[in-house]
C-alpha cells in the first residue's frame, strides 16, 4: 500500500512540477523598438511543437526498435512470457506518460494563450487603416481621403486594420504576418501585424467567398518610412486637383446666378 501511494506521489509531483513549468515559461522576446512581434512569436511556437514532435517520435522510435530487439523470439516455437503487472506498475505506467503529455500540452496552451492575448491587444503607437471586402478585392482607407486596392505600410510601426464587408464573408490572411480574421457584413472586426522589415507580400482571401475568391489576392507593401511617406505625398498630392476642382464649380456658378436677375 506504502509503496503504491509512493507512486502516486512521484507521478503526482512529476506531473505538477511539469504543468508549473509550463505555465511559468513564457516565450516572448521583444522584437526592435520593443515591441512583441506575434508572427516572430508564433514561429517560435511553431519550431518548438516540430521539435516536440521530433523528439517524441525520436524516443518512440528508440524504444520501439530496441524492445523489438530484446524481445524477439529467439526460436519459431518460442512461447513469450509476460512479466506480472500489478496495480502500481498499471498506475505508473499510466500516469507517468500521461504526465508528461499532459505538461507538454499545457505547455503548448500557456503558450498559445499568452501569444493569443498579445495578438488581441493592440499596441498604442499602430497606424490605422480600415479595410472593406468586396467581391473579389479589398480596399484600404488610410482615414485622410486616400483609398488604393493594395496595401502599404511603414516599416517599424504597428499596423491595425479595422474591417467590414460590403457584401459577403471573406477572410483576410497574412501568411507572412501570420494572422487572419472574417471580415462580414454589418460588423467590424480588427487584426493588427507588425511590419518589421521591408517585404513585399500579399493578403489572400481565405474565405471562400464566390467565383473568383482564388483572385481575391493583393500585394501588401512595408516600406521604409520616407517611402511611406513619399508615397502617402504622392497619393495627396494626386487627390488635389479633384478637391480643388469640386468648390470651383459652385464659385464660379455663383456669380452667374447673381448676374440674372
Ligand atoms: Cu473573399
Amino acid at each position: 500500500m506504502l509503496k503504491r501511494f509512493e507512486t502516486l506521489i512521484t507521478a503526482g509531483a512529476a506531473y505538477l512540477l511539469m504543468a508549473g513549468i509550463a505555465v511559468a515559461g513564457t516565450p516572448h522576446a521583444a522584437a526592435p523598438g520593443g515591441i512583441k512581434n506575434p508572427a516572430h512569436e508564433w514561429n517560435i511556437v511553431w519550431e518548438e511543437i516540430l521539435w516536440d514532435l521530433w523528439i517524441v517520435g525520436g524516443i518512440f522510435a528508440i524504444v520501439a526498435i530496441w524492445l523489438l530487439v530484446k524481445f524477439r523470439a529467439k526460436s519459431p516455437d518460442q512461447v513469450g512470457s509476460a512479466p506480472p503487472l500489478n496495480l502500481d506498475k498499471a498506475l505508473a505506467w499510466a500516469l507517468v506518460p500521461a504526465a508528461l503529455f499532459m505538461a507538454d500540452d499545457f505547455l503548448l496552451a500557456a503558450k498559445g494563450w499568452s501569444l493569443w492575448n498579445l495578438q488581441r491587444t493592440v499596441p498604442a503607437n499602430a497606424m490605422e487603416v480600415k479595410v472593406t471586402g468586396n467581391q473579389w478585392y479589398f480596399e484600404y482607407d488610410y482615414g485622410n481621403g486616400v483609398t488604393d486596392t493594395d496595401l502599404t505600410v511603414p516599416v517599424g510601426r504597428p499596423v491595425v486594420l479595422r474591417m467590414t464587408s460590403n457584401d459577403v464573408i471573406h477572410s483576410f490572411g497574412l501568411t507572412e504576418y501570420r494572422v487572419k480574421e472574417d471580415i462580414m457584413p454589418g460588423r467590424i472586426t480588427h487584426i493588427w501585424f507588425y511590419p518589421d522589415k521591408p517585404v513585399e507580400t500579399a493578403v489572400v482571401c481565405v474565405e471562400f467567398c464566390g467565383n473568383s475568391h482564388s483572385q481575391m489576392t493583393n500585394a501588401v507593401k512595408a516600406v521604409p518610412q520616407a517611402d511611406f511617406d513619399a508615397w502617402m505625398a504622392k497619393k495627396l498630392e494626386k487627390k488635389k486637383p479633384a478637391a480643388a476642382a469640386q468648390p470651383a464649380a459652385p464659385a464660379a456658378a455663383e456669380p452667374a446666378k447673381t448676374q440674372t436677375p
